[in-house]
């Protein structure tokens, strides 16, 4: 099955990833759900809506605090280092990714969509104005922006929210064209990230999931290729390299 999967990237012009949490949970970032999910001991809409945010902002910072210090240590796994060399590799190489940790950017990649947001940024509540924030932990919970005192929230999507519609248009088009993609380490449920694979489906692409387990979108799919997304990713490029 891999080399199948190694013979239509090779003949592939426009290439897409769309990735989730599962690719940096060999990097030890906790993913969302399931068994040592983020959400195992805080209920979802407790802390990722704009209602908990206006309830208890200290409370959801906390949690972004937390969460920062965790990726803060953390380095990008195979699965990072392979998707960033396929940018070089591949001219017409994009990748899509819901996750906020920034870690397909610590490994190289440059053409990066992040649909949800990144937790390296922070987001005046009253101008709207986005600031970069590397400070590990944070000083002051929750932290005010600096020019004009209002609350800052993390410059993330929170369920409700609408994602960036730029963003948005920009993934749909470059997955509406594109001839392969590989759909890494997501649960596929989320919205409307979970909707992208079908419109590569519709315009006939081959799409790829590299997944440890099965997820709704597995049975669509062309290939599924279970395991860990390191393991297998480089195991591709090593495949890819011998033929190349
Ligand atoms: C491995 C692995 C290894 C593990 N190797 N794999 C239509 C129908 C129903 C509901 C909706 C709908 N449209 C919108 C909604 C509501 C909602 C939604 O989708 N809810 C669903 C739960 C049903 N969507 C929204 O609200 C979105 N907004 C929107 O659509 O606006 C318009 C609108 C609003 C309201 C109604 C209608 C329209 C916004 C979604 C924002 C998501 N935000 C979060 C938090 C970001 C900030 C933060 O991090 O704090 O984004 S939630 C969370 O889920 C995060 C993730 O990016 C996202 C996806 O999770 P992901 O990455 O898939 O992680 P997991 O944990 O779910 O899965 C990990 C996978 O990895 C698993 O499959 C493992 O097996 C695998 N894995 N180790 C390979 N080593």
């Amino acid at each position: 099955m891999l080399e199948e999967v190694i013979a239509k990237l090779k003949e592939s012009k426009k290439i897409i990833a769309l990735t989730g949490s599962g690719v940096s949970a060999e990097s030890g970032i906790p993913t969302f759900r399931g068994k040592n999910g983020l959400w195992k001991n805080f209920r979802a809409e407790e802390l990722a809506t704009p209602q908990a945010f206006s309830r208890n902002p200290k409370l959801v910072w906390e949690w972004y605090n937390w969460r920062r210090e965790i990726i803060i240590l953390k380095q990008p796994n195979p699965a990072h280092k392979v998707l960033a060399l396929w940018e070089r590799k591949f001219p017409e190489f994009y990748l899509v990714t819901q996750n906020i940790d920034g870690l397909h950017q610590k490994a190289g990649s440059k053409r990066v969509i992040e649909l949800h947001g990144n937790i390296w940024q922070v987001k005046c509540t009253k101008e709207g104005k986005i600031f970069d924030n590397f400070e590990v932990p944070l000083k002051e919970i929750p932290p005010l922006c600096p020019l004009c005192g209002a609350l800052l929230r993390p410059n993330v999507v929170w369920f409700g929210e609408s994602l960036d519609q730029s963003k948005l248009s920009q993934a749909v088009e470059l997955i509406t064209e594109c001839e392969i993609m590989f759909v890494i380490g997501t649960s596929a449920i989320v919205q409307p990230a979970a909707s992208l694979p079908y419109f590569a489906l519709r315009e006939g692409a081959t799409v790829v999931e590299i997944n440890i387990e099965t997820t709704p979108l597995t049975s669509q799919v062309n290939y599924f290729l279970k395991g860990k997304a390191g393991e297998i990713l480089f195991e591709l490029d090593k495949k890819l390299n011998s033929i190349f």
